[in-house]
Parts: C-alpha cells; sequence; structure tokens
C-alpha cells in the first residue's frame, strides 16, 4: 500500500482511490455455505488479478456462468500455453476440451510443475462440477465457444503453422479473445439484460476481446520469446528485422521502437468499435464489468507507447493506483469516453513525430476525440474532472497528495 501511494504521488485522485479502495469493507463476498462455489471463486481469484473483481461484481443471474466460463477457457488456455507438453499430446486435449467439461471428475496432472494455473487443471473436477449445475443455455453458449477455441488453438499450435500476415494474428486473437467476446454477448442477451442487438453484434464483441488480447501480446513480447512463443505477426516485425529475437539488440533500438509504434498502432484500430460497442451495454453490472478490462488495456497502451522497456524488461504494468483509479471511474459511457480521451492525447503526446507510425496514431487519435465529442457530449466535463486530478508536478497536487498520504498514514494506524 505505502508503495503503491508513492507511485501514485504525482496523481492525487490515484493516491484517493488507493485510500478507499483500501478502507471499503472487504467481507464483500462469502462463499463458506457452498462448498463448490467457495472452491470455484478460491480458483477464480487464484488465477486471475483484474478478471476476479470484475467478474465478483456482476448480478447474481451471470456471476456463476460467467466465474465458470473464464476457469473453463483458462483451463484450455493453461493447456496451450504450455510448452513442456508435446503435440501429440496437447493437440487431442484442445480439441476435445468442449467435450471433457461433461464428464464428471475429470482432472489434469500433465502440466509442467512451473505451470502459473496447473492447480486449475489438478481440480479440474470441481470446475465441472458447477458447470453442469448452470441452467442449460448458458452450458450450450459456454460449450460452443470451448469447441471453437480449442480448435483454433490446436490449429496453431500445429508444427510450422504461425502468425504470419496480419490477417493470421487478427484470425488468431479471434479464437483466443474476439470469440470470449462474443460468449459473452450471447449471455448478455440470453438473460434479458441486454437486447438482443448485443449479440447479434458479433463484429463490435470480437473487436472487445481483440483490443484487449493485443495490448497483451504486445505488452508480453519479451515473455512469450523466453517461452519459445510468438505472436508478432511476421508481417509487421519483418518490416523492422531479420529475425524476431533481432529486435532486442541495442543497435535494432530505432528499429524496435517503429516495430512497437506499429504494433500499438495495430491494436487502438479497435478502439472505435470498443465504444461502439460499450455504448449499447444498458445493465449497470455488464457495463462496468466489460469497460473495466478497455481502459486497463488503453492505460497498458499508453504505457508501452514509445517504451522501449518492453524489450529489456518482462512484466511491466500500470500503476496499482492507476488501476483503482479506473475501475472506480469507469461507470457511464460518459466517464468512460472520457478516459479514452485522456489516454489517446497522452498517447498522441508521446508520439516521435519522425516515427513513420506518427500519422496513423495521430489519426486514431483525432477520431477517438471527436466521436466521443459527437456521440458522448457529456465526456468534456468529466475529461476536465479527471485532469483535474492528474496534473502531475504542479505544486498543488503535491500537496494535495501529500495531504492524502498523511491522512492514508493516520488512517492505517487507526485501523491497523
Ligand atoms: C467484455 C469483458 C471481458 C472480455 C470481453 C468483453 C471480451 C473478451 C475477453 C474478455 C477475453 C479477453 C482475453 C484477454 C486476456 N488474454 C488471455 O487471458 C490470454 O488467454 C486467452 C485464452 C483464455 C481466455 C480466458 C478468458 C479471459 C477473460 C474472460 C474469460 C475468459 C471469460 C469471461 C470473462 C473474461 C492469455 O492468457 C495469459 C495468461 O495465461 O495469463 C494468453 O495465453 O494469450
Ligand atoms: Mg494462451
Amino acid at each position: 500500500m505505502a508503495s503503491a501511494i508513492l507511485a501514485s504521488l504525482f496523481h492525487p485522485s490515484e493516491v484517493l482511490a488507493l485510500v478507499q479502495y483500501k478502507l471499503a469493507p472487504k467481507t464483500k463476498f462469502d462463499y463458506s455455505n457452498d462448498k463448490t462455489r467457495e472452491r470455484l471463486y478460491h480458483h477464480l481469484n487464484m488465477t486471475s488479478r483484474s478478471f476476479a473483481a470484475v467478474i465478483q461484481d456482476l448480478d447474481e443471474e451471470l456471476k456463476d456462468a460467467i466465474c465458470l466460463f473464464y476457469l473453463i477457457l483458462r483451463g484450455l488456455d493453461t493447456i496451450e500455453d504450455d510448452m513442456t507438453i508435446d503435440l501429440e499430446t496437447k493437440i487431442p486435449y484442445l480439441k476435445t476440451f468442449h467435450e471433457i467439461i461433461y464428464q464428471k471428475g475429470w482432472t489434469f496432472t500433465k502440466n509442467g510443475p512451473n505451470e502459473k494455473d496447473r492447480q486449475l487443471l489438478v481440480e479440474f473436477d470441481v470446475v465441472i462440477e458447477g458447470f453442469l449445475k448452470l441452467k442449460p443455455a448458458y452450458q450450450t453458449i459456454i460449450a460452443d465457444i470451448t469447441k471453437r477455441m480449442g480448435n483454433g488453438m490446436a490449429h496453431y499450435a500445429t508444427a510450422g503453422i504461425r502468425v504470419d500476415t496480419i490477417a493470421d494474428y487478427d484470425e488468431y486473437c479471434h479464437y483466443v479473445a474476439g470469440l470470449v467476446g462474443l460468449g459473452l454477448s450471447e449471455m448478455f442477451s440470453a438473460c434479458g439484460f441486454e437486447s438482443p442487438m448485443v449479440a447479434k453484434r458479433k463484429d463490435l464483441s470480437n473487436s472487445m476481446g481483440l483490443f484487449l488480447q493485443k495490448t497483451n501480446i504486445t505488452r508480453d513480447y519479451l515473455e512469450d520469446l523466453r517461452d519459445n512463443r510468438r505472436f508478432w505477426p511476421k508481417e509487421i516485425w519483418g518490416l523492422y528485422a531479420e529475425k524476431m529475437e533481432d529486435l532486442v539488440k541495442p543497435e535494432n533500438c530505432d528499429k524496435a521502437k517503429q516495430c512497437l509504434s506499429h504494433m500499438v498502432w495495430n491494436a487502438m484500430e479497435h478502439i472505435k468499435d470498443v465504444l461502439e460497442y460499450l455504448e449499447m451495454i444498458k445493465n449497470p453490472s455488464c457495463f462496468k464489468f466489460c469497460a473495466i478490462p478497455q481502459v486497463m488495456a488503453i492505460a497498458t497502451l499508453n504505457m508501452l507507447h514509445t517504451n522501449y522497456k518492453i524489450f529489456t524488461h518482462e512484466n511491466i504494468k500500470i500503476r496499482k493506483g492507476e488501476t483503482v483509479w479506473l475501475m472506480k471511474e469507469s461507470d457511464t459511457i460518459d466517464k468512460v469516453a472520457a478516459i479514452f480521451r485522456l489516454y489517446a492525447r497522452e498517447i498522441n503526446n508521446k508520439s516521435n513525430p519522425l516515427d513513420p507510425h506518427f500519422v496513423n496514431i495521430g489519426v486514431l487519435c483525432g477520431e477517438i476525440e471527436q466521436i466521443c465529442v459527437s456521440k458522448y457530449p457529456g465526456s468534456t466535463a468529466e475529461l476536465s474532472r479527471l485532469q483535474a486530478g492528474v496534473m502531475a508536478g504542479t505544486s498543488g497536487s503535491v500537496i494535495t497528495a501529500a495531504a492524502v498520504v498523511a491522512g492514508a498514514v493516520v488512517l492505517k494506524s487507526t485501523f491497523a
């Protein structure tokens, strides 16, 4: 907590959000009267940092269904990601996972000891038990998406098949993340929380997943390279290096930065669809659930943009205070549009005029601004309010921050 506050010292509204978050009652979720649910939400909290919070805040009608949707796909992904499982073993599991989820008692112990979510598959019988208790309509949606994702993963896991073209990149991201968007939209419409139009807009639902996945793939360059996974498309990196791993060489620093801005630009192309999708979502709990991951993604892209560290350091993340602040502010379309405008401006301000994508990124930032001004006019006032809390470096904000920190320290000692 103390280090998170220090990191947010020049962002008083983040300090405030951190303190509020720390003081909020923590006993919100109690699953102790249902052993299966207790195990399921234990696994959710173990396997996901960011999704656990937003899933647990969903309305009761959808909460368990989406929790199980997450755990099932996380299980599938834990088989996909494990490079210690040979392909002859791996591919049949990926292709049949949609049948496995109906087999009571099934568990999986073939993951390597270092696979981070290994335990989820070791205890996967609990997930299956929970899945079989869901309404059949939700089971059908989950099984259908699992089938399509597993087959897509199996295709890209096949020896000799790689993410070469930008079309491949979009296709791979469709399988592993776009399909999640499609399934979620079907659930929102099926339960009556949202109009049937949400499920019909598969293009927008897909973009919701692509924006998140492309941001992760751009951030995880070094980690994936270390584990011999390659998701940056050759059609992009091939413009800047002979081999993808050459981007990390110090002598290629300028080319690497150009390649990075190409990846950032490619991800940013989904933002207009994201805003259009969020505009359709009317149920407040669905809205926050959808909006929070997206605002975290644009904050992450802002952190990646022109940041050479992604070629030298693994695990670069946005500040904890920034995350907590974004979660608090993402509850209406006007506020979310204001957040997108704020980060689009920051991204644009950081761009290097000598970068080959300077104009492309600038055009997208301008379009985001223009769409928000015309479709979400309330975002202008929200933007002014948000900006008042991020006046980094001004003496006023430093004094405010110092005051809040002092307050926090007092409160901490009071409640400790
Ligand atoms: C609204 C709200 C949430 C949304 C959405 C729309 C549309 C799409 C998504 C969430 C999916 C976003 C995936 C982005 C994060 N990428 C990964 O986790 C990668 O694995 C992809 C395959 C497993 C997908 C699991 C998943 C994730 C979020 C969900 C969900 C299922 C179900 C419901 C709600 C949210 C990544 O994993 C890295 C890791 O192991 O940590 C990878 O392997 O590339
Ligand atoms: Mg994966």
